[in-house]
């Protein structure tokens, strides 16, 4: 039986992708690099200063920061997005999810997050959702980024739950490949999710009816 349903933050919760894409792409000018929206896909998912180096390495100038100026760029980019982050309010989460997480509430199955990203916490507050989670797995202690399943199966210990016994939720590649890497079911939000076990195309097909479907097929 399903005993776990296992969220990622950024792209399934709510829309933060583009606040971090503002925030990268002021940082990425003032060291002459321009980043796009195509290319901002590949940092869904990915940590802070994985993305840096991302970045860099799209810019052609992998090497060119001392440890201490990448550092620096990565403060300064989280600034950035903290300061954005003053215009999320509970208006800012994503069609479906407030009422799947009741949902899923009501039906006695436990709810857990599992976002790489340091600013969590702060960001389920300002959603007013804090409540909604049995478990959120802490960012701070997890070594490896997605696609690595280390935050899926920290998600998982957290709620005293196996990952056969839960599925997670991801609208990111890497963050599809590390639910598959943990052993759960996956669900992918989005295009271009060929990995998942279910693919929807937005958190308005996310329903507990939808959710239950898929884990008896
Ligand atoms: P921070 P998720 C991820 O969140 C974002 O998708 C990714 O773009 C970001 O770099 C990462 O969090 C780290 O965020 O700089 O706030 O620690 O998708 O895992 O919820
Ligand atoms: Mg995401």
């Amino acid at each position: 039986t399903l005993k776990a349903v296992v969220f990622d933050l950024d792209g399934v919760i709510t829309d933060t992708a583009h606040l971090h894409f503002l925030a990268w792409h002021a940082v990425a000018e003032e060291i002459g690099i321009t980043i796009d929206e195509v290319f901002n896909e590949q940092l869904k998912g990915i940590s802070r200063m994985d993305s840096l180096q991302r970045i860099l390495k799209h810019g052609g100038k992998e090497g060119t920061f001392s440890d201490e100026q990448c550092l620096a760029l990565a403060t300064k980019k989280n600034a950035f997005y903290v300061q954005s982050l003053a215009s999320l309010t509970e208006d800012s989460l994503l069609p479906g999810i407030r009422d799947v997480l009741a949902d899923i509430r009501t039906a006695n199955v436990k709810i857990g997050l599992a976002s790489v990203s340091l600013n969590a916490p702060g960001i389920l507050r300002a959603l007013g959702i804090q409540h909604a989670f049995d478990f959120c797995a802490d960012a701070s202690l997890i070594i490896c980024s997605k696609p690595d399943p280390e935050i899926f199966l920290a998600a998982c210990a957290g709620l005293n739950v196996r990952p056969e016994e839960a599925m997670g939720i991801e609208d990111a590649p890497a963050g599809v490949e590390a639910i598959n890497a943990a052993g759960m079911l996956s669900v992918g939000i989005g295009s271009g999710l060929n990995h998942a076990g279910l693919q929807l195309d937005s958190t308005r097909e996310l329903t507990w009816k939808c959710l239950t479907e898929f884990w008896a097929s």
